[in-house]
């Protein structure tokens, strides 16, 4: 099949998996064309029956805002007809889905009818999707999407509960390759702590939704009770207050921000417990891609969370905010008699997500539409 995937190239989850779906596909032999405005960080080099088709953005003095969503219909089209794609699957609703309907509709007019597919990925129903003056328009775009999807059972409540929704919503969880293993990992952890000390992870894009001052909050109860260390990768509007919080909690020394890192598997490797404190999360893909990597989680029991870590084999969950829970539970981890076993434990759960698992789901509700 040659299908056409539009995404947010940046280091957030929805295009993260978009990418991975992509490459995924590629490699099982279908022709995948990426439609996004700058090129996809985890996309890397060179792939084979992977193609990359630029959206530019019109700089012109009259625009306050550029008009990036009819540039992006317009290049869908572009690439729909001039490649003859059989399908678009669109990642995140704002502004694809959109674009997507608006992209089939002009296509109709040149006699190509093509189906598009939006995959809900959180934010936008949970959080930015909600705001009144988007709902219209999103309601409208997944009714209209040939095919739905949503990265958890959870999503798909949320999405039903806030959107006059007559559409069917296909659950198709996140996904995660294990071909990378802990022990290959070639990131020496004596640069990043001694051997007593616990390494305490976090991922994420630095967004007030992801709670990360509570991570710092944990770390200083942890390391009250077991020599630790804290690394945080990724960047963010909430980074300046954490780096402020450190100070202040006089724990500088014991806290890196190692900032933005295009593939984090070697940092959780070297990681004994990765803290997820989130207000809300539709999946929690980062903390799927820890526990690839045989990393425990701490985290909150909000969303689509308690499907992928289970309390108590995985890991804990936590009441949104309860930090005296969470750190009590990580220092329940960091036991000598308990560590082994969470972390066999955690990469058994992350089993449930293997690629070979999710992508015929995929593959199964785009078959359905080309025919
Ligand atoms: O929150 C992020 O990291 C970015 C965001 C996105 O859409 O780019 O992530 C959402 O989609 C991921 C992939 O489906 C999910 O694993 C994340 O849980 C979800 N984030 C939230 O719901 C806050």
């Amino acid at each position: 099949m040659k299908i056409g995937i539009v995404l947010y190239p940046t280091f957030g989850g929805s295009g993260v998996v978009a990418t991975e779906l992509g490459k995924a596909l590629a490699k099982k032999g279908h022709e995948i064309h990426f439609i996004t405005y700058s090129q996809p960080v985890r996309l890397g080099g060179f792939i084979q029956n992977v193609f990359y088709h630029e959206v530019s953005v019109t700089d012109y003095p009259l625009f306050d805002f550029q008009p990036y969503e009819t540039e992006l219909a317009s290049k869908m089209v572009d690439v729909v007809k001039y490649e003859k794609l059989d399908l678009i699957h669109v990642h995140y609703a704002i502004p694809h889905a959109s674009a997507a309907f608006m992209a089939k509709q002009i296509l109709r007019t040149h006699g190509i009818n093509i189906p598009y597919v939006t995959t809900l990925h959180g934010t936008d129903i949970t959080l930015v999707g909600r705001d009144p003056s988007f709902e219209p328009v999103i309601t409208f775009c997944i009714n209209e999407s040939d095919a739905v999807t949503a990265v958890s059972e959870s999503l798909k409540r949320d999405t039903l509960k806030h959107f006059n929704i007559k559409n069917d919503i296909t659950v198709i969880p996140n996904f995660i390759s294990l071909d990378k293993k802990r022990e290959d990992s070639e990131i020496n952890r004596s640069l990043y702590a001694t051997d007593e000390q616990r390494i305490l992870c976090h991922v994420s894009n630095f967004r007030k939704v992801k709670r990360v001052e509570d991570v710092i909050r944990i770390f200083a109860k942890t390391i009250k009770k077991v020599p630790s260390k804290l690394l945080f990768v990724g960047d963010g509007p909430e980074r300046y207050r954490c780096e402020q919080l450190c100070r202040e909690l006089s724990l500088c020394e014991h806290i890196l921000f190692l900032g933005k890192i295009r593939d984090t598997s070697g940092v959780l490797a070297i990681s004994d417990v990765f803290v997820l404190p989130s207000e809300t999360e539709s999946f929690g893909l980062a903390a799927l891609e820890a526990m690839a990597m045989g990393v425990p989680v701490i985290s909150s029991n909000s969303g689509g969370i308690p499907e992928v870590n289970i309390h108590g084999f995985s890991g804990y969950l936590s009441d949104v905010g309860d930090v005296d829970d969470m750190a009590n539970n990580l220092l329940d981890i960091l036991d000598e008699n308990n560590l082994n076993r969470f972390r066999a434990n955690a990469l058994k759960q992350a089993g449930v997500f293997t690629i070979s698992k999710i992508l015929p789901m995929y593959e199964d509700i785009y078959t359905k539409l080309v025919k």
